[in-house]
């Protein structure tokens, strides 16, 4: 049982090595709400998949920061110990908020089983210590720009790449990084700027032997999904749609995707994430550990996730060089192979070191109850 005496808020940014857009927009820096939970056999970290704007999801840091300092913070401070697997049904009351939720869950788990010197992969069920990964690559500039950059990332190892694609930056950049690389796993993904009416760009996406299309529709249509699918060879897989083990299931049986993109902040938590895992694979469909450019705290617990048996894709679980020129944690670093180390030490297995953490924090806050 753990007895949680107190949380703390922390508001980080971190500035990116690239600016990265996708469909929804441009982001230069990485912003993220990270939750610390202190218990009488020590503390544990989560991090909170939310960005400054509700883009991506409804949430945002500062309506992350509210519901945990509010209504999720305080309702586990007075509810007495608990078990990380009930931190979920003790938060159950309160509606939405699944990226909050998630990151408390996160360090409460993390705390519970550095305490009890367990891996969070070995907790989660994993079943490697290293996993392939992949590359989101954003909108670029221009075609010439795009080849480039993938250029890169294929030289640094990444097994496979995905193209971020929006309405006139889709067919043409696709074709031109498939030239480029005739034999590199290629996907795209939309983040849900298309619509049914768009064809004939799928028409043409569906010929350049993509490993899937993520997300192409608006995130609240399964339906349509299910009609696109049956049009097209290659796979969808939904990332947006998803956000519970149940939105898996009925879009599965819907036919509205052949695969699973998994964030544990989407989805509401670890533990939550893992249901989602166990559902694909009753029904025999591939999932991978999506990403939202977390700091090395996430990124760690990512790792995790995607040691599990299901994750038979490579995921967007990049290295931190990927996305930061300095992580908060040591460096989450690709081998020349295209894997990364899941990390194998008590909890998540890493830490912030404190000169990193204080020199990327913005606001600090402590929630005692
Ligand atoms: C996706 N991520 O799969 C997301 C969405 C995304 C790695 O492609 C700032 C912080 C900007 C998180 C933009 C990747 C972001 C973000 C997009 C996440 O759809
Ligand atoms: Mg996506």
């Amino acid at each position: 049982m753990i007895r949680v005496r107190s949380v703390e808020l922390r508001l980080v940014s971190l500035p990116l090595v690239r600016p990265f857009r996708t469909s929804f927009g441009a982001d230069a820096t990485k912003e993220a709400v990270l939750v610390r939970a202190e218990t009488p056999e020590g503390g544990g970290w989560g991090e909170c998949a939310a960005g400054p704007a509700p883009r991506y999801s409804e949430e945002f840091n500062a309506s992350t920061w509210l519901a945990l300092r509010d209504h999720l913070v305080p309702s586990l401070l007075q509810g007495g110990p608990l078990e990380p697997e009930d931190v979920a049904g003790r938060l159950g009351w309160a509606r939405g908020h699944r990226m909050a939720k998630a990151a408390l869950e996160m360090a409460i788990l993390d705390a519970d089983l550095r305490a009890r010197g367990v891996s969070l992969a070995d907790h989660l069920g994993g079943v490697r210590d290293r996993v392939p990964c992949g590359v989101s690559v954003g909108i670029a500039g221009s075609v010439a720009e795009l080849v480039d950059q993938v250029q890169g990332y294929l030289a640094s190892g990444y097994v496979r790449v995905k193209l971020k694609i929006e309405p006139g930056f889709d067919v043409a950049p696709v074709i031109e990084v498939r030239r480029a690389f005739p034999d590199t796993p290629i996907s795209v993904d939309g983040n849900g700027a298309y619509a049914l009416e768009d064809g004939p760009v799928f028409d043409a996406l569906d010929e350049q032997d993509l490993l899937m299309i993520e997300q192409p529709l608006g995130h609240e249509d399964l339906l349509d999904h299910a009609a696109l699918q049956s049009k097209l060879t290659t796979p969808i897989c939904l990332d947006e749609s998803i956000r519970h083990a149940a939105d898996a299931r009925a879009a599965i049986e819907l036919g509205a995707c052949r695969v699973i993109n998994i964030k544990a902040g989407r989805v509401g938590g670890l533990l939550e994430a893992v249901r989602v895992h166990d559902v694909a694979r009753d029904r025999g469909v591939p999932v991978w550990c999506g990403g939202m450019l977390e700091t090395g705290i996430g990124r760690a617990a990512n790792l995790a996730l995607a040691s599990l048996p299901g994750f038979t894709l490579p995921g967007d679980t990049s290295a931190s060089d990927r996305y930061f020129a300095e992580d908060i944690t040591d460096p989450h670093r690709l081998a020349p192979d295209g894997t990364m180390a899941v990390p194998g030490g008590p909890g998540i297995g890493v830490e912030p070191l404190p000169d990193r953490l204080a020199a990327c924090t913005v606001e600090v806050e402590r929630i005692t109850g």
